[in-house]
This record gives structure tokens, sequence and C-alpha cells, in this order.
């Protein structure tokens, strides 16, 4: 006999012998009928457990992770609405049956043996994941990745904290929702849990509303790791700003109670709370997991005596709802149910080309239209002294200020945040005068956690912000990136275009600092960002393009839900001059909103008409090269090319090779190191598309960069690219790279 049978066994004979713990006594609001509905979740639930495992031995069904042990997860969701999102534990099955039933549009049952089946008829996922999930039911779907919907969470109770203060989108939220949040005992040990919990407590330590709710579905034990005893409890009673509530979660009753105490906080006092949900594994950790390897025949046999489903049947019985007959009746009634269902749900449809696959990659565009423009009355007043520049050529930082600034005036649910952006302006000064432009629900310094601030994004864009994020260095990105590799970037293919999270990430770096560095703040590699299907990475070289390319990013979180990385280079910020001192050929004036100077995705920025050299290149790269271009004109009487991609994520590749179609030789200059950059894609790309063309590269050496000038040891210059273009052109292209740009 295998444990699942077992235990739907057991727990038949012990209904119908009534071997059966003392019921619940307690006194709730519960009602009967909604105790009797929350029977049938959680019977629902096992059934689906134990059905999916076996289709699983048959290879019907997927990954066999089951909620066993949690079903009085069900009373949780019971105690809260619909239209409080709900970022569940993959454990939390009956939850979303109960929640389900609330608001029922469809068969809960058979919508899950869909997504276990990995048929293109799940409504959650179209067939891409066995994920928890319900648009309707405000349920959006989950990755594997245990903790990672934390800093999402909290990111969405931050948002619903704001409702009452700053305009957003309607997405069917109210003023009062809360965000409740599930997870496991071992899960609370993740650094992404602790940074969530953190930031929840910080904000609420000084009084900012986090209607959060997180309910740690403990059942001692991760895998195969205990938890320590009393571990969970000691580590989150001591934390200031949250409150910590108990429950027996084999008790649907106090379960009930609990989560009522516990939202009753939250949704008046728009204060975080903590309910630990203690309860039992059953089944093991999944299918595949052989739990006798580590645990003894009789830890497996305790456990599965305290089978919340008992205590349920005994609490029905006891209050006279349902005889122990009836309920062994209606238990064997839904397991014929789920099977015939799952004998149908075989035979349903599965995806089957790369195109089916890969349709829910992007969101769905809204069908908004743009914003109006500013009204010149109030934009002047809102300027006020800062008007003095629009006419004076400004560099790339003030160019990103000001559009940063006129986005705000458009976009009204625009947000700015992320480390010290308030009063400081930033590191750099690029978003100075916005907190006082905007106030403070507006321009917010976040605390010192990246998890946390890409977190805020996703959960503001959920709930119908448009987030505009700053990480402050791109080293800066690495300890937080999951959120958008895993988070951000897969909502739209996990939830099949149902949910979308479009943003504008804006993260400063790059090398070529000078007088400020090492590698932490010059970090040259996009490589981590490069691979995510759907992200969408700018990069401007100069003021001449950031506001229109700004702009354009802003427009495709807001229209097209994209999720955008806006990558701006330092060390070009305050540059203005191009050749010498004080010719202020690196700056341009501003382009107002009004002038309607956008970028489009996949154009590129073309100079020069010569066909015999094309240099490609961006961001501090095609700085050099337009140096490099005037030695080679001048010295040599070459008139090169000069392109410049502004998009690194997708390449705009017909523009580029249309650009390129007239050109002998091509010599990229790729400032981001030589394994894993833009320019192998470009190689490729033109190896692929002009196989007639002679193609060269210089990149940066594949080495961390070091503090002072012995960081241009490693980094192309001016010269090596002019050396590297004379090898082009007198037919030695490939021994243009690597030891050139040093
Ligand atoms: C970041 C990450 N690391 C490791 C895993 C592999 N993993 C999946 S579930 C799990 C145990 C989680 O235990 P717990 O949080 O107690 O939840 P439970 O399964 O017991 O309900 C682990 C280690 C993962 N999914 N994600």
């Amino acid at each position: 006999m295998t444990p699942s049978e077992r235990l739907h066994e057991a727990f038949i004979a012990c209904v119908s012998e009534g071997r059966l713990p003392a019921p619940s006594q307690l006194d709730t609001t519960l009602g009967d009928d909604v105790l009797l509905g929350l029977f049938q979740d959680q019977a629902s639930s096992r059934l689906l457990d134990i059905v999916s495992r076996r289709m699983a031995r048959n290879r019907e069904s997927f990954y066999t992770i089951g909620s066993a042990g949690h079903e009085g997860n069900a009373a949780v969701a019971a105690a809260l609405r619909v239209d409080d999102p709900a970022f569940l534990h993959y454990r939390s099955c009956a939850f979303a049956l109960a929640r389900h039933r609330q608001r029922p549009d469809s068969d809960a049952a058979r919508d899950a043996l869909l997504a276990f089946t990995a048929s293109a008829e799940d409504p959650v996922s179209g067939g891409r994941h066995k994920v928890i999930g319900s648009r309707a039911h405000w349920i959006p779907p989950q990755t594997s990745t245990i903790a990672s919907h934390l800093p999402k969470a909290m990111g969405t109770a931050h948002a619903l904290g704001l409702y009452r203060r700053v305009a957003h989108r309607d997405v069917g939220l109210a003023a009062d929702s809360l965000v409740i949040c599930s997870f496991g005992d071992a899960s609370l040990n993740h650094s992404t849990t602790q940074g969530a919990l953190n930031t929840a407590a910080w904000a609420a330590f000084q009084g900012s509303p986090i209607p959060l709710l997180l309910v740690c579905e403990d059942n001692g034990i991760g895998i195969s790791t205990p938890t320590p005893m009393g571990w969970v409890e000691a580590s989150v009673r001591a934390r200031p700003g949250i409150y910590y509530i108990c429950c027996d979660g084999r008790d649907l009753l106090d379960t009930y109670h609990a989560t009522c105490l516990a939202r009753d906080h939250v949704r008046v006092q728009r204060r975080p709370a903590f309910l630990h949900f203690r309860t039992v594994r059953l089944l093991g950790h999944a299918g595949t997991d052989a739990e006798t390897g580590y645990r003894s025949a009789a830890q497996i046999a305790e456990d599965e005596a305290l089978d919340p489903l008992l205590m349920t049947a005994s609490t029905l019985i006891d209050r006279g709802l349902m005889t122990a007959a009836a309920i062994v009746d209606s238990y064997r009634r839904e397991e014929h149910r789920i099977e015939a269902l799952a004998q149908d749900v075989v035979t349903r449809p599965k995806l089957t080309s790369s195109e089916e696959v890969m349709a829910s990659l992007l969101p769905v565009p809204r069908s908004a239209p743009l914003p109006p423009l500013p009204d010149e009355q109030h934009r002047a007043s809102l300027f006020g002294r800062d008007a003095r520049q629009f006419d004076r050529p400004l560099s790339l930082s003030r160019h990103i200020n000001l559009a940063l600034t006129d986005l705000m005036l458009q976009y009204t649910d625009a947000l700015v945040f992320g480390e010290d952006v308030a009063k400081k302006g930033g590191v750099y000064g690029v978003t100075r005068g916005l907190l006082d432009k905007f106030g403070p629900a507006r321009v917010t310094n976040t605390l010192l956690d990246e998890q946390s601030i890409l977190g805020l994004a996703i959960g503001l864009a959920q709930c119908g912000y448009l987030p505009i994020a700053e990480i402050q260095y791109l080293a800066y990105l690495h300890n937080a990136e999951d959120q958008l590799r895993g988070e951000a970037a897969t909502l739209s293919f996990f939830s099949n275009r149902q949910f979308s999270n479009g943003m504008v990430v804006r993260i400063a770096g790059l090398a070529y600092q000078k007088g400020f560095g090492g590698h932490f703040h010059n970090d040259n590699s996009i490589a981590v960002l490069r691979d995510i299907p759907g992200l969408i990475v700018a990069t401007p070289s100069s003021g001449r393009d950031a506001a229109g390319l700004l702009r354009t990013c802003v427009d495709l979180a807001h229209r097209e839900q994209r999720v955008v990385v806006f990558l701006e280079p330092i060390a070009l910020y305050m540059t203005t001059d191009l050749f010498s001192a004080d010719d202020n050929l690196w700056a341009a004036p501003y382009p107002s909103p009004a002038t309607q100077e956008y970028i489009a995705p996949g154009s590129v920025h073309v100079t020069g008409g010569g066909s015999a050299l094309a240099i490609v290149s961006y961001a501090n790269g095609y700085y050099l090269s337009t140096q490099a271009a005037q030695t080679l004109r001048e010295a040599d009487g070459i008139d090169a090319t000069l392109i410049d991609l502004r998009w690194l994520q997708p390449l705009p590749e017909a523009s580029l090779l249309q650009a390129l179609r007239h050109c002998d030789c091509v010599l990229i200059v790729d400032e981001c190191r030589r394994s894993g950059s833009v320019s192998e894609a470009l190689m490729t790309l033109l190896q692929e598309s002009l196989p007639r063309v002679s193609v060269a590269r210089i990149t940066a050496l594949d080495s961390f960069i070091p503090l002072g000038d012995a960081a241009y040891t490693v980094l192309p210059d001016r010269d090596g690219i002019v050396r590297a273009a004379r090898q082009l052109l007198s037919g030695d292209a490939n021994e243009a790279p690597q030891d050139d740009s040093a």
C-alpha cells in the first residue's frame, strides 16, 4: 500500500470506527454552513493530492508536492475576502478551494487537475507550471523558489497602504484590502523572507501602513531537516512592529478565530501580523520523497494520527452537523468525482509547440492611451527656477532628472523609490528635486535592501502603480536579481498573461568612473540581464537620447506592461565635453515633452556615412568610439559610420543590419566583459546575417575592475579602438580583440 492509500484508508476507518481526536470546542463566529463547506474543501484538497500522486505514477501528472496536513488553511481563506490578494505557499490548495467557494465561477478541483496535468486548458498557467492561482480570486501564481514571493507580497501591502494617498489604476482591489502571504517554516529562514519581514517591520515601526498578513504554515520540517522546536515563535515574537499570533492549524475553528484576530489587526490598523499556523506534514515532502529514509515509522504514524481531516470530522460530529456515515459517504463521493474529473482531464490538450509555450512570455498590452502631456502652466510653476536650464546644453544626468520630473507630472501613478533617492536625490543627484515637487508618498527613500526595492516594484505594479525603482549600483543588483529574473519577468509567462507587473528599474552602472571606483562601483557585466526572456534593457550614451529613451521605457512599462531596465552609465552622468575641455559637444538642450521625442524600441542611432568601416557600440563605448572616429577621420581619412545601439536587450537586430548593409568592415566596441557580453551576440548575428562583412570586436577583459588608473588596463580605450579599426581595415580582423583593448 502506498503512503497516500494508507492515509486515505486510515481516514475512512477512523471516522467509521469512531477513533477520532477530541473535537474543537471553540465558540467562534464561523457559521455551520461555512464549516461544512470548509470540510468539503479540505476533503477535495486531500483527494486531489491522492489522485495526483496516483496519476504521477502513470506520468499523467507532475510535481507532486501536496497539501496533505495543511488543509486547515481553508479556514484562513474563510476569514478573508476575495479582494485580499493572496501569495500562497505551495501547500495552500485548500485555501484556494475555499476562496473559490466564496466566489464560484468554475469547478475548482477540475481547474487544479488541469494544472497538475499541465493541460493547455489549465486556467492559471495555461499548462506551464503546476501552480495554485486564479485571476478572478486574486491569487497570483507563485514560482517554486521558496520565499521569493515575500518581497512582492510586502510590496503589494505597501501599495495598498498608498491607496488612500496616491492615484492608481483600478485593478479590483479596495482601499481596505490586505495581503495574505503564506510560506513554510523552513522558508522562514531564507534571507529573502527575513528581508521582507524586516522591511514590513521597518515600515510599521515608523507608522507607515503595511497591511500584510504573513502565515507561516509550520509543519516542523523542511524536506528532511527539522525546524528546531520553538524556533519560529522565538524568532518572530521578538520582532518590533509585527503582531504575532499562533493557532492550531489542524483545528479549523482555532485557525479561523486566530485569523480573524490577525485580520482585524491588519485590516484596521494597517500593520503587519504573523499567523503561526502549526500543523503536520503528511505524505512526505513530495511524491518522490522517501520519508522513511530520514524519519522513523513511529514518527510518521504519530503525524498521521494528527490528520487535520480527522479533527474536522470529530468537530462536525460533535456539533451534530454530520454523522460519521455521512462524512464517509461524502468523502467517497468526492473521491469518485475527482477520479472522474481526472480521467477527463488527462485527455485535455497539452502545449505542443514552442509558439504555444512562448505565447505568454510578453504581457497583454493595455489599451490605455498615453496620459496627456503635463499642462504647460502647471509645468512652469513646478519647475520654477529649474526652467532656466531648458535652453542650455545639459549633461546626461540633468536630462534624466528633467525627464523624470516631466514623467512624474504626466503619469500621476508613477512612483520613484530607492536608496537615498529622496532628499539627497540619489548618489549622483539624478533624482534631486523630485521629493520637493511630488512629496514623500511618490518619491521615497527605501531601506537598504535591493530585494525589497524590487519586491516593492512588483507589488506596486500589480496594484496599479507605475514603479520607477532605482538600484544604486549595478553591482548591488546581483544580490536581488531573482526578483527580476525569477519573479517580475516570469509573471506573465506563468500566469498565461493574466497578471503583469510593468515597471522601469533604473540602474546606475558600467565602468570608467574617475576617482571613485573599484569593481563594485564600476560593474561592467549585464550578462545576468540579457538572458531573461521578455526583459528589456536600454542604455543612453548621452543626454541627446536620455529623455526620449526614458520616455519610451516608461511607456513600455505603462502600456505594454513590460519589465524594463534603464541602465545609466555613471561615468557619463556629468560628461559634457567630447574632444577637448569646454567644447560642450557631449551636452544638448533638453527636449520638452511637447517635442514628443520618443526613441522607438529596436531603433539604432547612426551617424557618419562611410561604407569602409562601421563602429557599433553603446554607452561609454559609444562615447570613446566617437573620439576614435575623429582620429580615424583626421589621421587616416576614414569616414566611419557610428552606431549607438541604445537597446541592449532585445538587440535592435533589424535596424542594425539595415544600417550595416553597405559596410565592408564592422568593429564592435563593447565595454562589458568579453564573456557573456553583448558583443558575443553581435558577432553571432553578423556571422549569421552578413557573412561577407569582416567583423572584429574590442571588449573589456574577463576581469573585475580594480581601483584607480589600473581600471583602464582591462577596459577598451580610444587608442585601442583606433588600433583595432586599423587592423580590421588592413585585413587583420581576428587580431583586433582582447589584448588590444588593454
Ligand atoms: C530558494 C530555494 N531553495 C531550495 C528549494 C528547494 N526546496 C523546495 S521545498 C523546500 C523545503 C521547504 O520547507 P518549508 O518551508 O518548511 O515548507 P514545507 O515544504 O515543509 O511546507 C526546499 C528546500 C527551493 N524551492 N527554493
